[in-house]
Parts: C-alpha cells; sequence; structure tokens
C-alpha cells in the first residue's frame, strides 16, 4: 500500500472542537493546527446589533470564543456597533430595514454586556477583549473607502459571494452589497492592531470570513484563519431555536430563567448528545457516560437534565438553575405557595392568566371562568365536582368556595389548576 493518510497535525482544542463535530470549514486545517501548537492565536467572531439581545441561535460562536479562552488563545468578541447600521445580506432572503443609530447605540451596549459574561476580562495571561466596529468604520471617510479599501473587490467577486448571488433575482441593495466589505476590512483591521489572525462564526459567515482573508492578502498580509461552525438542525426537521412562544433569549427578562431550562430539557433524544457536544464544556468522558444512560434508560431524561443544567448556569449562572428546578417541581407537584413571586410570575408567564377586580365578589367559578379555564359555568362546577380543580395547590371540591383574601400568594396571586397539567394565574389588582 502507498496510499497516505492525509496529514493531521494533533492539536488538542481543533481535535475537541471536532470531536463535538463544531467544524463546519476550515481555510487550512493544517496550518491552523500548526498555528494554535505554536503559542497563543488572536481570534475574533461579530455579533450585529439586530435586537436588544442575543438569543441562542449566537450561543456557538460565543461559547467557541470561551473554548479558544480557555485554551490559552486571545479571544475578541466584537460587537457590529457600525455593521448594524448597515446589515448583513448573509442567510437572508429580503432586505432588512435599517434602525435608527440611537436604537443600534443602545444595542450595541446590551450586546457587550451580554457577552462580557462569556469571556474572563481579568485574567493576566490571556485577557478577552470587547470591542465595537464602530470605533473604525463610522470615521473612514467615503473617498478614502472607495480608493484604499473598494479597489481591492471586483464586482465580479461580490457577486459571485452566496449572500450576494442568492439576492439578485429579488435585488439587494448597495447599502447590503457592500456590507462584506465593511466585515472584511474589521478582520484586516483587528489583524493590523490586535494581531488578530482567525475569524470564526456561523456556516453563513464563510463568505465574509474569506472576503477578509483576500483583502488581508492584497494589502499585504498573510498567515491568517478562517473556521466556521455547522448551522444546528434539529431531528424532527423544525428550526431550532424557538419555543412556541418565539426566540429564546440570552436576556432574562425576556426568556425567564425556568423558560429557558424549560426550552433545553424538551431535546429529542436524538439531539441531546449532539448538543451536549455542543453547548456544554463537559468532558468526552462525562457525555459519553450520559449518552450509556440514555441509551439504557431514556425515560430518566438525564442527558437532557444535565443539558438543561448546563447551558442555564453559562448562561444565567447557578442560582438560576436553582430557581428553575425549582419552579419545575412546584408546577409538578402542584405546590405553588413555596415559589418566590418572581419565580410564580416567572413559572406561569406562558400559561393562561386573567387580572380580576381587587373588590370584585370571586367565588371559585367566576375565577375558573374569567381564566378561561372552563368555557362555561356549568363547566366549571363540573370540573370543581369531579375533583379536577386545586387551588394554590389545595384541591377544591365545594362548588361554591369563595376565593378570599387568605388564599392570595404575596398578596395578590391565585394559581388555579385544572386537571395535572393546566395552570391559570389570577392576579387581583386594578
Ligand atoms: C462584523 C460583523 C464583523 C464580523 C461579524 C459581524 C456580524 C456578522 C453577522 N453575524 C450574525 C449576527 O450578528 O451577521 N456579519 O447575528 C451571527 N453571528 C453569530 C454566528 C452566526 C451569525 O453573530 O456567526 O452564524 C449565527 O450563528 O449569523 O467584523
Amino acid at each position: 500500500m502507498t496510499e497516505t493518510a492525509a496529514p493531521h497535525t494533533i492539536n488538542e482544542l481543533l481535535d475537541d472542537l471536532e470531536y463535538r463535530g463544531l467544524i463546519h470549514q476550515v481555510t487550512d486545517r493544517e496550518g491552523l493546527a500548526k498555528k494554535l501548537n505554536e503559542g497563543s492565536v488572536t481570534l475574533y467572531s461579530g455579533f450585529d446589533p439586530t435586537a436588544d439581545s442575543l438569543h441562542i441561535g449566537h450561543l456557538l460562536p460565543v461559547l467557541l470564543l470561551r473554548r479558544f479562552q480557555l485554551a490559552g488563545h486571545n479571544s475578541i468578541a466584537l460587537v457590529g456597533g457600525g455593521t448594524g447600521l448597515i446589515g448583513d445580506p448573509s442567510g437572508r432572503s429580503t432586505e432588512r430595514s435599517l434602525n435608527t443609530s440611537d436604537t443600534v447605540a443602545l444595542w450595541t451596549e446590551s450586546l457587550k454586556g451580554q457577552l462580557s459574561r462569556f469571556l474572563d476580562f481579568e485574567t493576566s495571561a490571556n485577557p478577552a477583549r470587547l470591542v465595537s466596529n464602530y470605533d473604525w468604520l463610522a470615521p473612514l471617510d467615503v473617498i478614502t473607502f472607495l480608493r484604499d479599501v473598494g479597489k481591492h473587490f471586483t464586482v465580479n467577486y461580490m457577486l459571485a459571494k452566496d449572500s450576494v448571488d442568492s439576492r439578485l433575482a429579488n435585488g439587494i441593495s448597495f447599502t447590503e452589497f457592500s456590507y462584506m466589505i465593511l466585515q472584511s476590512y474589521d478582520f484586516y483591521e483587528l489583524n493590523r492592531s490586535h494581531g488578530c489572525t482567525l475569524q470564526i462564526g456561523g456556516s453563513d459567515q464563510w463568505g465574509n470570513i474569506t472576503a477578509g482573508l483576500d483583502l488581508i492578502g492584497k494589502m499585504g498580509g498573510s498567515g491568517a484563519f478562517g473556521l466556521t461552525m455547522p448551522l444546528v438542525t434539529k431531528s424532527d426537521g423544525k428550526k431550532f431555536g424557538k419555543s412556541e412562544s418565539g426566540a429564546v433569549w440570552l436576556d432574562r427578562n425576556k426568556t425567564g430563567a425556568y423558560a429557558f431550562y424549560q426550552f433545553w430539557i424538551n431535546t429529542d433524544d436524538n439531539d441531546v448528545v449532539k448538543f451536549l457536544k455542543y453547548f456544554t464544556f463537559l468532558s468526552r468522558e462525562q457525555i459519553a457516560a450520559l449518552e450509556a444512560e440514555l441509551a439504557a434508560s431514556p425515560e430518566k431524561r438525564a442527558a437532557q437534565r444535565e443539558l438543561a443544567r448546563e447551558v442555564t448556569r453559562l448562561v444565567h449562572g447557578q442560582e438560576a438553575v436553582d430557581s428553575a428546578e425549582n419552579i419545575t417541581q412546584a408546577l409538578f407537584s402542584g405546590d405553588v405557595t413555596q415559589l418566590s413571586e418572581a419565580e410564580l410570575v416567572e413559572a406561569l408567564q406562558d400559561m393562561p392568566s386573567a387580572v380580576v377586580d381587587e373588590a370584585a365578589e370571586s367565588g371559585l367559578i367566576d375565577l375558573l371562568v374569567a381564566a378561561g379555564a372552563a368555557p362555561s359555568r356549568r363547566q366549571a362546577k363540573q370540573d370543581i365536582e369531579s375533583g379536577a380543580v386545586s387551588v394554590n395547590g389545595q384541591k377544591q371540591t365545594a362548588i361554591d368556595a369563595a376565593i378570599t383574601a387568605e388564599h392570595r400568594l404575596h398578596g395578590k396571586y391565585v394559581v388555579l389548576r385544572r386537571g395535572k397539567k393546566n395552570y391559570y394565574l389570577i392576579r387581583f389588582g386594578s
């Protein structure tokens, strides 16, 4: 046999990423492995402020920056305070609507705050950095930009990029068409000023990342790399990252810790091992043990619980995990009386609710109807008589039961339950 295996330089970090399935494309795997073995590499990933919060679709690159930092490299998180004013056409079939510069500036600050939770800025060896490309894009004047940067891009090259090509049939503004030049300029700028030699992103960013590498080359630089991660897919074919109530945000005020935890615990058996590899820092041994447990007793959902714990801890901290588990337990047993006010509101956030006038007469039947737990008084009566209704976790079989001030949790809430799973929140107030 004369055939030789493809060269494979051992690099612990890249090998781990390969094990986790986190590498979709890389410009020069061998070269990158050698470079990572030689010492600290400076890398970056960008996040455009298109909303006031990141969502779980951003988690993989955020965690990848963290993986690189933990391996001793220099991670830079870039917020697109400048590019967010323009709009990346990558992966989108229609033109974005522009947000005002005040809005983008506000969102830039929220994203910075969120990103900073995942990286270590204090460590002296390889502190992370947080930058906004507004700082170098805003001062660029159009003449300099077109002469010094634009000259390196042929329109032909730009038209051939997926992000532009896929939009030609329906049209693309010159604004979004130009986006790739700005992102390329960022890579060049970070390469020049910080010695940044690697850009990472989702697979939709391949075109922008390679455009940056081409620009760096044309400006006289060399030795830079690009790496993309796969699009997260689910075995049922549905889009990853959406719950019934929409996107799963990293801002706890937009997606509560309980809802966040629930999202992960609901992961399908067919996806859970993949997600443990993608979204946690658990070791191969720990993941293998969970995989074995999943095969032996899937009904225990141990792998899902560990996934939910790990990701919730990463994003919101241990206190949020405890709170989410406390809420889960309370909703399972029906005993909601031990929940704090914040937990109660979070627990019932996505359940039907009604506001009932402070002073109103409140018989149990009225409340069931008001909350939408029963379509009619007759049905409400029947449900109470059959023992299907509980108030704050306590079964109520008296149809004339009055709900008084003593029933109110935290002075204003009553929790109704019909059957095992249907919860309704009543809030007394104005
Ligand atoms: C300036 C801006 C740069 C480098 C990157 C960017 C942002 C980039 C982009 N990324 C997406 C985003 O901001 O639009 N042009 O929402 C998003 N990204 C994370 C992953 C992604 C990507 O933040 O790369 O693939 C989602 O997983 O869509 O100099």
